[in-house]
């Protein structure tokens, strides 16, 4: 057997610093349809996501809360790993940067990058944001002297610190940005850093000693490795870089980093000038995706519009918001998240399209037939178009995926569902029962309506993989759903002859919105 491709998938790793809200869920959802597509699609994946647990935001949390750090965010980390259990993230890897297989991964790092001399100490003065973890020069801030990012206040700090040789690689990450058009994606936030870069990139300060939450610098314990620094390593740990040869050369490099756009800059400069020093290679692309807004505002603590998604799912279930984020949002573009369009697709695609489209399948397939299908003749115009319909979805699906447009993808599943929603119109399968000269005719279409269904429930599958699940066992399949493949529905007539469908259940209830 020949050896599966791998695919190295990454979300952000998150702050502990407070509750996850529905714009995390977003990426680690995207994160994981992607890994759930290439998983059918018959590569070998890693999808890794994980937690940021240093730095002096942590620290001065915990102390308000009177525990020590490590209480404070192993709470925290706890309600992001029930979170994504109640998502259905597919996770193969959770990273904890308090975990010693990572202190000891950043410590042998920076040693390393210290002995080849791209580390030294030195002094800093600079404007600090705190929130952020970010130093910033004069010339960056906001119009209020401020942080560009949260455009909460600067502060002026001055310590002894080692900084990390980032001017001496900036040529090299100009060249190499411009050499390769797919690593930074999409297109506008490549622009943005190449302009940031052609400013001219400082040398970047990478320890602290102002406080102690995170890992010493191993020859210098009174200084502690930058968050950033610290965090980015994440990426190296699980694969097992400088400890297992074979599969960090499987998986390094990453095929795609999935992050919020404004993290794009410490994925592809920091980060790429990190692995400059290292002399190992880039990742393949880091991806910068936008922002969610709240009935078209951002989400802030102060406006009270944050939205928990925990509260989300216990209301409309997990599939219904992952179909909802992943449908409505243009991947690389921000998006709007409000109560009504949710609700409003919740009857119209799931339970209206597709829900109705399993139940008319399923109880005719009983009336007409006692769930028996049969494969043969029979086969009209409308059948015909049917089946080149379905090759034609597989095969655009298929393409958009492979290029990360997740909401064209699903448009084009759902173009499928309607179009067959419409074939049931067309082929009046209740006329057909009535005329004994139109049982072949009736065989073909209720064969038609199962077998377009089982090819419909491979394709959502990444995007709503309860759903699909639950399809394919209603649908009569008794096949390991996690071992289906991509390849199952590659050509059309996979479902047997004598196939007997399952039991139909509510895929989706409509939801009845109050008139106020
Ligand atoms: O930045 N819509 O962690 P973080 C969409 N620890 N995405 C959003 C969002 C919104 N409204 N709000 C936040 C960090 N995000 C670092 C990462 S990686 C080595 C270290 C996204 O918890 C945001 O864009 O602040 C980012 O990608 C992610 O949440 C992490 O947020």
């Amino acid at each position: 057997m020949s050896e599966k491709t791998p695919f190295y998938i990454t979300t952000p790793i998150y702050y502990p610093s407070a509750k996850l809200h529905i714009g995390h869920a977003y990426c680690t959802t995207v994160a994981d349809t992607i890994a759930r597509f290439k998983r059918l699609a018959g590569y070998d994946v890693f999808f890794l996501t994980g937690s940021d647990e240093h730095g002096q935001k942590i620290q001065q949390a915990a102390e308000k809360e009177g525990i020590t750090p490590i209480q404070y965010v192993d709470r925290i980390v706890a309600s992001f790993q029930e979170l994504w259990r109640l998502l259905g993230i597919s996770y193969d890897d959770f990273i904890r940067t308090t975990q010693p297989r990572h202190h000891e991964l950043v410590q042998d790092i920076f040693q390393r990058i210290y002995d080849q001399g791209d580390i030294y100490k030195g002094a800093y003065t600079g404007l600090y944001c705190t929130p952020c973890e970010s130093y910033w020069t004069k010339l960056q801030l906001d119009e209020n002297g401020c942080c560009p990012d949260c455009h909460r206040p600067v502060q002026e700090v001055s310590e002894e610190a080692y900084f990390f040789r980032m001017s001496k690689y900036a040529d090299r990450l100009l060249a190499y940005i411009n050499e390769h058009p797919d690593f930074i994606q999409p297109v506008s936030r490549r622009n943005e850093m190449i302009a940031f870069i052609e400013q001219g990139l400082e040398d970047l300060c990478v320890s602290r000693t102002s406080f102690d939450w995170g890992i010493p610098v191993p020859f210098d314990p009174k200084h502690v490795v930058y968050v950033w620094f610290d965090a980015l390593t994440n990426y190296l740990t699980p694969i097992g870089y400088m400890h297992d040869a074979e599969k960090f050369n499987k998986y390094w490099p990453a095929d795609v980093h999935l992050v919020g756009k404004e993290i794009v800059r410490f994925h592809t400069i920091i980060w790429g000038c990190m692995l400059m020093a290292l002399g190992i290679d880039l990742p393949k692309k880091v991806y910068g995706h936008g922002w969610l807004v709240v009935d078209g505002a951002k989400m802030s603590k102060s406006v009270g519009n944050v939205v928990d998604p925990i509260a989300l799912i216990e209301e409309f279930g997990a599939d219904a918001v992952r179909y909802f984020l992943l449908r409505e949002i243009t991947l690389g573009q921000d998006g709007n998240i409000s109560r009504d369009t949710l609700i409003g697709r919740i009857n119209s695609d799931l339970a209206n399209d597709l829900g109705n489209l399993l139940h008319r399948t399923l109880s005719m397939a009983k009336k007409y037939r006692k769930g028996v299908l049969a494969k043969g003749a029979g086969r009209t115009d409308f059948d015909a178009a049917l089946e080149e319909m379905a090759a034609a979805t597989v095969a655009d699906y298929t393409a958009q995926m492979e290029q990360m447009e997740l909401s064209a993808a699903i448009k084009t599943a759902w173009a499928l569902i309607s179009r067959t929603n419409k074939y049931i119109d067309e082929t009046a399968p209740w006329t057909l029962a009535k005329d004994e000269a139109k049982t072949a005719e009736l065989d073909a279409v209720l064969y038609h309506l199962v077998e377009t269904l089982h090819i419909v429930s491979v394709l959502i599958a990444p995007f709503m993989p309860t759903t699909a699940r639950r399809i394919h066992e209603q649908l009569g399949f008794t096949s390991d759903f996690d071992a289906v493949q991509l390849a199952d529905i590659a050509a059309w007539g996979t479902t047997p002859d004598g196939h007997t469908v399952g039991t139909a259940e509510q895929l989706f209830p409509r939801i009845e919105v109050e008139k106020a």
